[in-house]
């Protein structure tokens, strides 16, 4: 699949140990609302059979693409940070990770994705493989476990990543601070070809739709155009980084990158009424001067690496306004599984505890956060490929409001949260809309504003999002039930 058929897409991010078990061999005691540090980084039996069990969940919930975690065989040792239950710690590329099911469950469940018209993005990690506790790296006895990277050769000399501010240090050494993640030798051709080797067997034996790349800053730029082009299917890298710049420069080696630059305004600018919005201006301008297409990022409001949405704020009307914006910016939006149930995280709302399992919510389908993200993703979903490929204009704002055009959509979010507020705008629509025309809220269908004689929208701010669109463009379409 390629980038362009990717940007209509909406990815729903889930963690397979975290995400659903296999029907009839549940255990829902395993993992539910565990706050013991140690104990959640282990194992919780989510599955692979899981997964295509509530695939109509997903399909419910709008999105038409997901994102799994690593499913390779995990290093199985104990180790102070527990176990590689989240798919980042490879032992063996050329095998299935046995807690998650077999090989043929996983090409079952693309193929069962697949017959839903849902892609599957794998995420691949070829920057390290998992760590040993208490050994030290630099020893035959060590690497001999891995496959197929068995040789001291095959990786880089261990030093530890203790200067973010220098390339060097970033791609040569070591993540996992005190835990180290044998760093592997990508400047080795050897290494380099087997690596290119194994993405292409990955993508092709169990049909994947796209790559989500671990850790991409921390190889070399020149590296990725090779293994992408192995990979034969659409590239999202992890820059894990809030320069602009910095990770704009990877455009090009892969088609795209997780959106983190405009994610470090938007849990800042949406969670804090205080907070400034024509700081948004900036991060969007910036993004378009430093990515080559910002119409394929992929964007997001929080994930398994980053504090919970909503453990930083619990206003639900905040919540909504950030769901709106980056569902419908420029991008391709990608959540997190559980922010259809506000999981917040709970105690610390991060790494390892933003990684709740998903049973507890009983995957109830009328949580009001549920529909919230339905109703838009279906909106998505009748609109026209213009929408996709145009990118927003800026239409109002101030301290508190962003609103931007999007094609024929007018989406207007907020960071004054639910405070009973009531503000009179004018919207100007340059010449956009006639005289009299009707503007849906697909929001709150029951709002309809019409074109003003100034060809201006006169909209009533209560603080939640409006998604504006000409009614007569959703004849037919369902939304609304129009
Ligand atoms: C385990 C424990 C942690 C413990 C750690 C040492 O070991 O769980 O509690 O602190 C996997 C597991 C983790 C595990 C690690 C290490 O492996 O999921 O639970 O942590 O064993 C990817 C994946 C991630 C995965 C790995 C490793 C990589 O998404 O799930 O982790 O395969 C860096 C990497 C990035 C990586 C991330 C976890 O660490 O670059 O690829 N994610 C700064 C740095 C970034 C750094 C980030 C950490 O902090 O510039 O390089 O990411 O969050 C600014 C902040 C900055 C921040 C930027 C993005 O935003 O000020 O701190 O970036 O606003
Ligand atoms: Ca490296």
């Amino acid at each position: 699949r390629t980038a362009a058929e990717w940007r209509t897409r909406t990815i729903y991010q889930l963690l397979t140990d975290r995400f659903a078990q296999t029907p009839g061999q549940e255990n829902l005691q395993l993992c539910s609302n565990n706050e013991n540090e140690y104990e959640v980084r282990h194992y919780c039996g989510g599955t692979f059979l899981g997964i295509v069990n509530k695939l109509d969940y997903i399909k419910d919930l709008g999105f038409d693409a997901i994102w799994i975690s690593p499913v390779v065989k995990q290093v199985e040792g104990e180790t102070r940070y527990g176990v590689g239950w989240h798919g980042y710690w490879a032992q063996e590329l050329y095998q299935i990770n046995p807690h998650f099911g077999t090989a043929d469950e996983l090409k079952n469940l693309v193929k069962a994705a697949h017959e839903k018209d849902i892609w599957v993005m794998i995420d691949v990690v070829p920057n390290h493989m998992g760590p040993q506790d208490g050994k030290n790296p630099r020893t035959e006895e060590y690497v001999k476990i891995y496959n197929p990277f068995n040789k001291i050769e095959d990786y880089h000399f261990y030093c530890d990543i203790n200067n973010p501010g220098d390339q060097g240090n970033v791609e040569y050494c070591s993540l996992g601070g005190n835990l180290p993640l044998p760093d592997l030798d990508t400047e080795n051709p050897v290494v380099v070809s087997e690596l290119n080797k194994w993405v292409k067997w990955l993508v092709k034996e169990f049909d994947f739709d796209g790559i989500r790349i671990d850790t991409a800053k921390h190889i070399r730029h020149s590296f990725w155009d090779g293994f992408t082009q192995s990979s034969g299917v659409f590239s999202i890298g992890e820059v894990a980084d809030s320069n602009p710049g910095f990770v704009g420069s990877y455009q090009g080696h892969m088609d795209s990158t997780l959106g983190y630059p405009l994610f470090q305004k938007l849990q800042p600018l949406y969670t804090n009424p205080g907070a400034n919005m024509y700081e948004m201006r900036n991060a969007i301008n910036d993004n378009r001067r430093f990515f080559k297409d910002t119409s394929i990022l992929g964007n997001f409001l929080d994930g398994h690496d980053q504090p919970r949405f909503n453990h930083i704020t619990q206003d639900k009307v905040l919540f909504r306004n950030a769901l709106t914006f980056v569902m419908l910016m420029d991008g391709i939006p990608i959540i997190y599984q559980g922010s259809e149930h506000d999981f917040m995280g709970r105690p610390t709302g991060r790494d390892p505890f933003n990684r709740e399992a998903l049973w507890p919510s009983s995957y109830s389908q009328s949580s009001p956060s549920y529909k919230f993200i339905a109703n838009i993703n279906a909106f998505r979903k009748v609109l026209p490929g213009t929408f996709f490929s145009s990118l927003s204009i800026e239409a109002w704002i101030n301290e508190h409001i962003y609103a931007f055009f999007k094609d024929k959509a007018l989406i207007i979010t907020s960071n004054y949260g639910g405070n009973n507020l009531n503000i009179n705008l004018i919207i100007q629509g340059n010449g956009r809309w006639p005289v009299g025309e009707v503007l849906i809220n697909i929001i709150r269908c029951e709002e309809k504003i019409t074109i003003d004689e100034s060809h201006n929208v006169p909209v009533q701010i209560d603080g939640e999002p409006k998604v504006l669109y000409p009614e007569k463009d959703l004849k037919g379409l369902g939304i609304c039930g129009l």
